[in-house]
């Protein structure tokens, strides 16, 4: 198998879990945060700055890839880990996400998503079969089931519908996989905020013995107590045996309350785009470094930080930097971002090995500012 989980223990405060994921580019400690490399390329970073920070796994996706530079590229340099000089592991999504979010003029047929390129306009089609062979080419370490995400809300009779035909493309996306040895196919759950789809998208998925599973459909716009509550049920209904990924969730309280609820691995695009403006993640809550407040500022971005940012470069001068649109300063805020976060999953995993996720959970929360009205 590709992709195995070793558990190695419970929170007994709070049933979060404590874990490795095995993959065929190294093994990774659970909960943990997947940098998102949309274009072969987490943003501004490169790869040895990735591995310095701490970084197991990125994410990078079919969809961008195989409308640039083209999935027969990525595979004629022998994949995506060599294309982009990346040994760690790499999980791609399918293309289904990015389809409904980012493309418009789309059909969903039963054979698949008819739609146009946002950026050519050209027409379009992903299937099953396809999100398969592309991330066949591309050589991700873990590859997604091609799925339907509805928007949020959305009636129940089209969930339900919706639902059903991801079940059914599931099943299509593991007869299409062609290197189960060397690349682990997840499954998705979906079912929006309904408790008895989401049981059925379960089931079905379960049924056919994925080596991991993934929860859909949340962080579409729902209120953070829907999200929390679909978790609390959904999570029970996977195998234990196998690693939970909550996908598109980044924000520093969403990561410790799935954690909370048994989730192993989250993604996310926030530290990294918010970076580019200019806004800091800090155990103080979010900075926004361009503020005149912080023009002769000469302290580090988050005073309890180690990363390389904070011990070497002060909020004035990356204010300066980030004003003047020079690269160094959103390089800077990146780096930043993304250990911040990498850093905060290790004090999870701390906390769990230590069965005090709930006290750290409050504590985190105070000093963030989540608590404040
Ligand atoms: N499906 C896929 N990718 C995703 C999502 C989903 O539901 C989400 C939802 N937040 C993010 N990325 N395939
Ligand atoms: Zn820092």
């Amino acid at each position: 198998m590709a992709i195995t989980y070793e558990h190695i223990k419970t929170c007994r405060q709070t049933g979060a879990r404590l874990g490795k994921v095995h993959t065929p580019h190294g093994t990774f400690d659970t909960p943990a945060f997947m940098p998102v490399g949309t274009l072969a390329t987490v943003k501004t970073m490169s790869p040895e700055e990735l591995e310095s920070m701490g970084a197991g796994m990125i994410l990078s996706n079919t969809y961008h890839l195989w409308l640039r530079p083209g999935s027969d590229i990525v595979e004629e340099a022998g994949g995506l880990h060599k294309f982009m000089n990346w040994n760690g592991s790499i999980l791609t999504d399918s293309g289904g996400f990015q389809v409904f979010s980012l493309s418009d003029l789309r059909k969903i047929k039963e054979e698949g998503v008819h739609f146009r390129n946002h950026i050519s306009g050209e027409k379009l089609f992903l299937s099953p079969e396809k999100a398969m062979h592309i991330q066949n080419q591309l050589g991700a370490d873990i590859m997604m089931a091609f799925d339907e995400c509805p928007p949020y809300p959305a009636e129940h009779k089209y969930m339900k519908d919706s639902v059903e035909r991801t079940s059914r493309w599931a099943e299509r996306c593991l007869t299409a996989h062609k290197r189960p040895h060397d690349q682990g196919l997840f499954g998705i759950v979906q079912g929006g905020e309904y408790e008895d789809l989401r049981k059925q998208s379960a089931r079905d998925l379960t049924s056919l013995d994925f080596p991991g599973y993934a929860i859909g459909g949340l962080s579409v716009g729902e209120p953070k107590d829907v999200m929390n509550r679909v978790l609390e049920y959904t999570t029970p209904l996977l195998p234990t045996d196998k690693p939970r990924y909550l996908m598109g969730v980044g924000s520093p309280d969403s990561l410790v309350d799935g954690a909370l609820r048994g989730v192993d691995m989250f993604d996310c695009v926030l530290p990294t785009r918010i970076a580019r403006n200019g806004t800091c993640m800090t155990s103080n809550g979010r900075l926004v470094v361009r503020n005149a407040k912080f023009a002769r500022d000469f302290r580090p971005l988050d005073e309890n930080c180690d990363c390389h940012t904070c011990r070497n470069y002060s909020r004035a001068y990356i204010r300066h930097l980030v004003k003047a649109n020079e690269t160094f300063g959103i390089r800077l805020t990146t780096y930043h971002n993304l250990y911040f976060l990498l850093n905060l999953m290790g004090q999870v995993r701390e906390a769990i090995k230590e069965d005090r996720l709930g006290d750290f959970r409050e504590e985190f929360f105070e000093q963030y500012g989540f608590n404040k009205p």
